[in-house]
C-alpha cells in the first residue's frame, strides 16, 4: 500500500477513504494525550488540572498511507449539549461521517463520568460508530495477573463499561498508554475506524446523519396517512364531479 499520499492530489475513491476520529470523554481522561500519541506529535494542549485544559474544538490532521484522517479533540463532556455542539461542529466542517473515540482513563472512573457518558451513548448519532479507548494502560501493571488478562479483569471489576458495551453494541476497545511510544494498539484502532467508517458511509448519506433525525418508525405512518388522505381526497372530488 503506498504510505503518506497528499490529500489534495488524492482521488475521489481516496478521498472517501478520509476519516474523522472525534475523542470524547470526562475531563482529565486523556483525550488531548491520545491526539497526540495518534498523530505522533504534540499538537493538542494537555494539562493536569481541575480546571478543563481544553476549552474549544480543535482539530489536526494526520495521513496513514492513503486515509487522511483528522482528529478532533474536544472540551470535557458535561452534558448531552456537548455532544450537540461538537456534531454542529462536524456539520461546519464538512466531516459528514465520524467514528468517535469515547476516552477514558483506567483506574480514574468516577460516578460523574458515568452518568455523562452514559448521556451521551443514548444518543442516536453515536450509535454503530463508536469505540473505547482506555488511557492509562500501565495502571493495569498493579493487577496480579497474567499480562494479557489485565485488561479483561479490569474491565470486569468496572461492569458499567461491560454493561455499556452490551447495550449499545460496542465491540471494539483498546487499552493505550501515552506515555510509552508503543503505537500497534493504535494502529490497530485505526484499522476498525476506517471499517467502521466505511459501514458508517454505506448506510447514511450526506450530513443529515449528524442531525437529530425523525425515526422511520414516525416518518412511515405519517408518509401513509398522508398519502390515504390524498386518496380520499381524490376519490371524493372524482364521485363528487360525476354526480
Ligand atoms: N500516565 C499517563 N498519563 C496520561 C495518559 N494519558 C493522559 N495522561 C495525562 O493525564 C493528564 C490529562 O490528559 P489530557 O490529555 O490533557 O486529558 P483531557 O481529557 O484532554 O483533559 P481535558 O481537555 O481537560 O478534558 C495529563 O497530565 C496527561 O499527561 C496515559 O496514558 N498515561
Ligand atoms: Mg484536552
Amino acid at each position: 500500500m503506498k504510505r503518506n499520499l497528499n490529500y489534495e492530489t488524492m482521488s475521489g475513491t481516496q478521498k472517501k477513504s478520509a476519516l474523522t476520529l472525534v475523542l470524547v470523554g470526562f475531563q482529565g481522561s486523556g483525550k488531548s494525550a491520545t491526539g497526540n500519541t495518534i498523530l505522533k506529535r504534540r499538537s493538542f494542549q494537555c494539562g493536569m488540572g481541575t480546571i478543563a485544559t481544553t476549552v474549544s474544538i480543535t482539530r489536526d490532521e494526520i495521513h496513514h498511507g492513503a486515509i487522511k484522517i483528522t482528529i478532533v479533540d474536544t472540551p470535557p463532556l458535561s452534558s448531552k449539549e456537548t455532544l450537540t455542539a461538537i456534531n454542529r461542529d462536524l456539520t461546519k466542517h464538512e466531516q459528514t461521517t465520524a467514528v468517535y473515540v469515547i476516552v477514558i482513563a483506567i483506574g480514574r472512573f468516577t460516578q460523574d463520568e458515568k452518568n455523562v457518558v452514559e448521556e451521551i451513548l443514548s444518543n442516536r448519532s453515536m450509535q454503530g460508530r463508536t469505540l473505547f479507548i482506555f488511557t492509562r494502560k500501565d495502571e493495569l501493571e498493579d493487577l496480579n495477573c497474567r499480562e494479557e488478562d489485565r485488561l479483561g479483569v479490569w474491565l470486569d471489576s468496572t461492569p458499567t463499561i461491560r454493561k455499556w458495551m452490551r447495550q449499545y453494541k460496542i465491540n471494539n476497545y483498546f487499552a493505550i498508554e501515552n506515555t510509552s511510544n508503543k503505537y500497534d494498539a493504535i494502529l490497530e484502532m485505526i484499522d476498525v475506524a476506517v471499517n467502521m467508517n466505511n459501514q458508517t458511509k454505506r448506510n447514511c448519506f450526506g450530513k443529515k446523519i449528524f442531525r437529530e433525525g425523525v425515526p422511520l418508525a414516525v416518518v412511515i405512518p405519517v408518509t401513509i396517512v398522508v398519502f390515504v388522505g390524498i386518496l380520499v381526497l381524490v376519490v371524493q372530488n372524482a364521485i363528487c364531479s360525476s354526480m
